[in-house]
């Protein structure tokens, strides 16, 4: 088992299904990572470590995923130069937008890239690990070239419009 250079963090072991779609994508590139869950309120101990020691240990970003008062990304990116993907997610009757805030405002000089709420951010997470991963991995790059270019056929076959025409 080749050594992670993603790490993806959850604040609960209820945030798991939501980020799935972050794990397949990753293995999906063969891209190695870790998982594990770490509460930046119940277990503040452990955020501090990991973070503290995700550098040593060969990762090269890092996912937190959390909902309500998301501070996961905030205090893993407080205690690292690894940039840190913020993914907030739905967890009260707000739909994700606390998590999305507290995520997101991060002051300046600690910034947090965050992406979209739940399933839709889990996936741009992993994509955008893999574009961070890709600067200097050239191989990397050319799989995620060809990764939007299969998008952008499904969406040309599903219209029914030969784009080929207009390039
Ligand atoms: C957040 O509170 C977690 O990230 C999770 O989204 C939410 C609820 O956690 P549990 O009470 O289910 O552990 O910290």
């Amino acid at each position: 088992m080749s050594q992670p250079v993603v790490g993806i963090v959850l604040g609960s072991e209820s945030d798991r299904s939501a980020m799935e779609e972050a794990a397949r994508t990753l293995s999906g590139f063969g891209v190695p990572f870790d998982v594990i869950v770490a509460s930046a309120h119940r277990s503040p101990d452990l955020v501090d470590h990991y973070a503290r020691s995700a550098e040593e240990r060969g990762l090269r970003v890092l996912i937190a995923a959390a909902g309500g008062a998301a501070h996961l990304a905030g205090a893993l990116a407080a205690r690292t130069v690894l940039p840190v993907i913020g993914v907030p997610l739905e967890a009260t009757g707000l739909g994700g937008l606390d998590a999305l805030l507290a995520t997101v405002q991060m002051p300046p000089g600690v910034p947090v890239a965050t992406v979209s709420i739940g399933g839709w951010g889990a996936r741009n997470a992993a994509i955008l690990a893999l574009e961070m991963l890709a600067i200097s991995d050239p191989a990397l790059r050319e799989r995620l070239r060809e990764f939007k270019a299969g998008m952008a056929r499904k969406v040309e076959t599903a219209s029914g419009f030969n784009a080929e025409v207009t390039r």
